[in-house]
């Protein structure tokens, strides 16, 4: 590895290159140093926000030794790494999480006590980073930390959104939207103004021969702007690897800021111009598994994928190896198709600005990516019309014509007289205007194809990408089942229940090797270690009735059963079966006499959740949750008998108080649509039933745990296609239980009936595309079942304890180790001697 310092001047950088802390002393000094000097705060004015910018500034520091460690090993290493090119990073608080993951949390926690403050209140101060929308960005968060636990070298590659996910408030039992800025004070990045990338949009191609009778192509004209990185470091889990998560901030390039303008007087125009470039970066998309073609959205993904794409091939070109090598050096997976434009970058970088040939450059660009399909809902695969990306990206429409021709004419000689196959495969869709699939793009210029558990993986090879298997055959398509990180979501969000396992099972080596919890289970029958489990169980609903009571203003029994639905509101995740079914309770109770009602387990319903801001269905469930959560928690004839919570702005910080303390949660959503889900996982992990349908990550789920520990109910993904149709030309009738529940809406039980009529009507008369009434019945039966296993305390527990000894396979380090055997073909980088020596100093 190069470096600037002369041989000779070295050993003064080793002298003085910090160590780090290690013990509460050398924690606190450094922390009071970063109060008292980094923020100008003293002893007489230090609050708990104060405290804690000290804390992550000491870890930090921590944290950036060893990065730079890492980043030198793996620069030396020279092995090959994977970057993962994810438009959604939901990452929440990194303060506890860096903790954890370095081994000092305790040392923070009596240093913190020393200087005057209790730890929890000190972690939550911190500000989540919410880079992201749900499932799909909290995989590739749950990613990060697994690929850093077990030493990859791999970075993240996204955008630094100045605005996170909106936060969401309830007002008069409507969703509001208030913009998250989030970046006043963030320890966690370290600009790297000298890491930067001009990427171009608009302008024209120029297309000629140069003096050697070479076809020369360039882009010319149109608008600069520049990609500024910001890095975030990934501590791994007991290991001296810290990754890198680069972030891109968009600015107007400096050498493009129209002088001409701003010296003819023009300032408030070429201020606007750069306010313009700045806007690239400035907000997530708020939906969730929906695409709607906005221009400003196809910037972004372009403007993300060229900074990485250089970036990359920079540091490629330092190796100074031949352009064949790349993809033994280089593996780039795409989370769903938004980064699909990299495929056509690194192309276009190879063939028009390297000089390669196009085959030899489509060879590399082919073996080097992956692609990860994350739905199969027809209104989140993504298209862009071909006038837009014409005028945006003129030299990469050029490029995807070609690859299409290209491949479209592959197509003909094995299949000579299918013309509709070439209809069907075709990037380009024949609509008014034509629209480029990117999904196809990105099957096209990848060598495998995954999906996010085994239905889902199954289903995409069956419907949307039917035509692909029988043009690549099936082995271009593969199956990883999704997985989450039991630092995070065992460890961290219920360190008692961790601190029980390791006991049991006598060290916490689970948390590297999650098939280890299958040493539980000899202690299902362990009368004390069951009641202990009980015991967590219920101080975290303890816990969660505190935050009830604290942001809602009432409370509720925390012996009660806590039935919890936790997600992004969506039709097709069903929050509107679970209300329903909840309304269906609520109106079984007050027809029941006083001795009937004693008989029933008491329960609460909890919802959370956010709305896209134009997915106006999802809005009107949110609105219905709440208006019959106002009429049922006052109602006398319930009392404890019946509580509804809906918990606003839903977020990963709240995630860990909310998913250890669930007796039951729902994961119910229609068969077939919900590609994997991973709070399942979570609520398992933490002993928690669920309730759920034959979809996604529950098939696998069930197959794990066993069928006596779920509760299953529903149609079955095979069925749903004859049942939508009967819908329309059958002899269709809505459910008369449901058709109960529906006349206590329009009764104006939970005021206004007609703010409620679209999802009354969206089931009776349009077709019921979600079948929520097709699945009715067997819901409410199954919720009966609960009921009635809920009394069975002892019986409870074992199946709880059960589950979690054979949660093992649902670890995203399991997931990781597939994708680098079967996909990057990346091996770990060895840290002993690393450890080593961290140990003797
Ligand atoms: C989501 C799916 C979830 C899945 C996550 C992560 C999108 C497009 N898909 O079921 O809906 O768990 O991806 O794979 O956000």
């Amino acid at each position: 590895v190069e470096s600037s310092i002369p041989e000779h001047m070295r050993e003064a950088w080793k002298k003085f290159s910090p160590k780090g802390f290690t013990t509460k002393d050398e924690f606190e000094s450094e922390a009071v140093k970063h109060i008292e000097t980094t923020l100008a705060r003293s002893l007489f004015n230090c609050d708990e926000l104060a405290a804690y910018s000290g804390t992550a500034l000491a870890f930090r520091d921590r944290l950036i030794i060893d990065w730079n460690k890492t980043q030198q090993r793996q620069s030396f290493a020279d092995q090959k790494r994977l970057y993962y090119l994810s438009l959604e990073f939901l990452m929440g608080r990194a303060l506890d999480n860096a903790m954890l993951n370095v081994g000092l949390k305790n040392v923070a926690k009596d240093g913190l006590a020393d200087l005057g403050f209790r730890i929890e209140d000190i972690i939550a101060q911190e500000h989540d980073a919410a880079l992201g929308n749900g499932g799909l960005g909290r995989l590739a968060a749950c990613f990060l930390d697994s690929m850093a636990t077990l030493n990859y070298a791999a970075w993240g590659y996204g955008l630094r959104y100045r605005y996170g996910i909106f936060k969401q408030e309830i007002q008069d039992g409507y969703q509001v939207e208030i913009p998250d800025y989030w970046l006043d004070f963030n320890p966690w990045e370290f600009p790297r103004h000298d890491v930067s990338v001009d990427v171009q949009f608009y302008g024209w191609v120029n297309k000629y021969t140069n003096d050697e009778g070479k076809q020369i192509v360039s882009w010319q004209d149109g608008e600069i702007v520049t990609a500024t990185a910001y890095d975030v470091p990934v501590p791994g889990y007991g290991t001296p690897t810290v990754n890198n998560l680069r972030l891109w901030s968009s600015k107007a390039s400096s050498g493009e800021f129209d002088f001409a303008k701003f010296n003819s007087g023009e300032y408030e125009s070429a201020v606007a111009d750069e306010q313009r470039a700045e806007t690239i970066s400035a907000v997530l998309y708020p939906n969730d598994n929906l695409e709607r073609g906005k221009e400003l959205r196809l910037k972004q993904q372009y403007f993300w994928c060229a900074a990485s794409l250089h970036d990359i091939v920079r540091r490629f070109k330092k190796s100074k190896r031949k352009w064949s090598e790349f993809s033994d050096q280089v593996a780039i997976q795409l989370n769903d198709t938004h980064p699909t434009l990299a495929i056509v970058e690194l192309q276009r970088i190879l063939v028009d600005m390297e000089g390669l040939g196009w085959d030899e450059a489509w060879t590399i660009v082919t073996s080097t990516f992956g692609y990860t399909n994350h739905t199969v809902l027809p209104e989140a695969l993504e298209k862009w019309s071909v006038p837009l990306i014409q005028n945006l990206l003129p030299r990469h429409l050029q490029i995807i014509y070609e690859i299409n021709l290209q491949f479209l004419q592959s197509v003909e000689k094995r299949f000579p007289k299918d013309r509709d196959l070439l209809g069907r495969v075709s990037i380009i869709e024949e609509s008014q205007p034509k629209m480029v699939r990117m999904a196809y793009l990105a099957i096209i210029g990848s060598h495998k194809v995954n999906g996010v558990a085994e239905l889902h993986s199954d289903l995409i090879k069956t419907t949307i990408f039917k035509d692909f298997v029988k043009v690549y055959g099936p082995d271009k398509f593969t199956n990883v089942t999704n997985g989450i990180t039991p630092r995070r979501w065992l460890h961290q969000a219920n360190p008692r229940l961790s601190e029980l396992i390791a006991s049991k099972i006598g060290s916490y080596e689970f948390l590297k090797d999650l098939t280890l919890l299958n040493k539980l289970e000899p202690f299902v029958d362990d009368k004390e270690f069951k009641k202990e489990w009980a015991e967590i169980k219920y101080a975290n609903k303890v816990r969660l009735a505190q935050h009830i009571q604290t942001t809602k203003g009432y409370s509720v029994n925390p012996k009660a059963l806590f039935d919890i639905q936790v997600k992004r509101i969506h039709e097709y995740k069903r929050q509107q079966l679970n209300i329903f079914g909840v309304i269906h309770r609520y109106m079984a109770i007050k027809s029941m006499s006083p001795e009937e009602r004693k008989k029933l387990v008491p329960r609460v319903s909890v919802f959370g959740g956010k709305a896209a801001p134009g997915y106006w269905m999802a809005k009107t469930i949110i609105h219905l949750i709440n208006k019959v959560g106002e009429v049922v928690n006052k109602d006398p004839d319930v009392g404890d008998l019946l509580k509804v919570v809906f918990l606003e702005d839903y977020n990963v910080s709240k995630a860990e108080i909310i998913v250890p303390a669930s007796d039951i949660s729902e994961h119910i959503s229609t068969a077939g649509t919900e590609a994997s889900g991973t709070s399942n996982m979570k609520f398992v992990l933490n002993g928690g039933m669920i309730i759920g349908t034959l979809d996604g990550a529950n098939i696998e789920i069930t197959r794990e745990i066993g069928e006596q520990n779920i509760f299953l109910f529903g149609n079955l993904s095979e069925d749903v296609e004859d049942l939508r149709h009967h819908h329309f030309y059958g002899d269709y009738k809505v459910n008369p239980e449901l058709v109960k529940v529906f006349d206590c809406i329009k009764k104006g039980t939970f005021g206004d009936e007609g703010a409620f009529g679209a999802l009354i009507s969206g089931i009776v008369e349009h077709g019921d595309y979600y079948l929520v009434s097709d699945d009715f019945n067997s819901y409410c039966q199954t919720q009966d079942l609960i009921d009635e296993a809920y009394k069975d305390q002892d019986a409870w527990v074992t199946k709880s304890i059960t589950s979690v000894a054979r949660m093992g396979f649902f670890t995203s380090d399991r997931c990781i180790n597939e994708y680098a055997d079967t996909i990057w073909n990346i091996e770990p980088l060895d840290v002993a001697e690393e450890k080593e020596v961290r140990a003797r100093t």
